[in-house]
């Protein structure tokens, strides 16, 4: 089942996830991971799209898990929360990491818990003004997950990730893109023709560098100089070997714009 706590679609090779209970804050189901499944599942096919847009309805990204799913009966030693990032958020961002395409989060109001961390994996984070992101945990005595603790720190230093952590106050938009946390910050109503005008664009661009792009910038974080270079060699072999290579390089001494494929 499709389309009820998210909508899916592709157009113009560009799918769109939203995330669509806006009655709670898009938090996340079990319902919604399934669902959310089902929609990778497809961008995944070979050729199905070269780039994906996450977004929220209504007025939130997502207030990340649904707190009244959880049911907190029997004793507190007993409860295993880790069971839901296991089986749903993180099998999600190694999937959102590994998609051989740029992922667009288009983060349209508050993006809180496991939603926030959610969206700061996507490839290139983009917020509406009024949107904040909200490490939300430490208010209910858990610790940031789905990425939170390794995200934060590379991105905006131990401090601020900390504070960030610990006291569990919204980032505004602007804010966060001061710190480097994501790419931009946009006026509310450009929001969604900005992603959709991003996610255009690196549709017709070269989808196999995009994604030794990815594999790249991500290894970058765990490696040594040295290693890295060696990454880059690998990596940048496989880029000369595409199509599109041929005809970005071609494009250029012709002075035309190149016309990419994918391939
Ligand atoms: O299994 C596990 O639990 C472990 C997994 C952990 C991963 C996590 O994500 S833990 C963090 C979970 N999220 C939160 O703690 C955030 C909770 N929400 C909020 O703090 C606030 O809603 C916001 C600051 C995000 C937004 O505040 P505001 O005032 O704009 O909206 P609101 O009135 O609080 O929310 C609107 C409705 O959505 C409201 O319902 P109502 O009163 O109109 O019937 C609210 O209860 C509901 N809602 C918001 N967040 C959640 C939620 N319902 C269920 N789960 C939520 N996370």
């Amino acid at each position: 089942m499709i389309n009820t706590t998210i909508l899916f679609e592709i157009a113009d090779d560009v799918a769109t996830i939203t995330l669509n209970r806006p009655e709670r804050l898009n938090s996340f189901t079990e319902q919604m991971h399934q669902e959310l499944r089902t929609a990778l599942d497809a961008v995944e096919k070979p050729g199905a799209a070269r780039a994906l847009i996450i977004t929220g309805a209504g007025r939130g990204f997502s207030a990340g898990q649904d707190l009244a799913e959880a049911a907190l009966t029997g004793e507190p030693k007993d409860f295993d929360v880790s069971s839901t990032l296991e089986r749903n958020y993180n099998v999600m961002l190694g999937r959102l990491r590994a998609l051989p395409m740029p992922v667009i989060a288009a983060v349209n109001g508050v993006a809180a818990g496991a939603a926030a961390n959610v969206a700061l994996a996507c490839d290139i984070v983009i917020a509406a003004r009024s949107a904040s992101f909200l490490q939300a945990f430490a208010k209910i005595a858990l610790i940031p997950d789905a990425g939170g603790t390794y995200s934060l720190p590379h991105r905006v230093g131990m401090a601020r990730a900390m504070g960030l952590a610990m006291l569990a106050e919204p980032l505004p938009a602007e804010k966060a893109e001061q710190w480097g946390l994501i790419w931009k910050c946009v006026d509310d109503d450009k929001l969604m023709d900005e992603a959709r005008g991003l996610a255009r664009r690196m549709a017709a661009g070269p989808t196999q560098a995009y994604a030794l792009i990815k594999r790249a910038l991500y290894a970058a974080a765990d490696n040594d100089f040295e290693t890295q270079l060696a990454v880059e060699v690998d990596l940048q072999r496989e880029a000369g070997k595409t199509e599109d290579f041929r005809e970005g390089v071609k494009a250029f001494l012709e002075k035309r714009p190149a016309r990419f494929t994918g391939r």
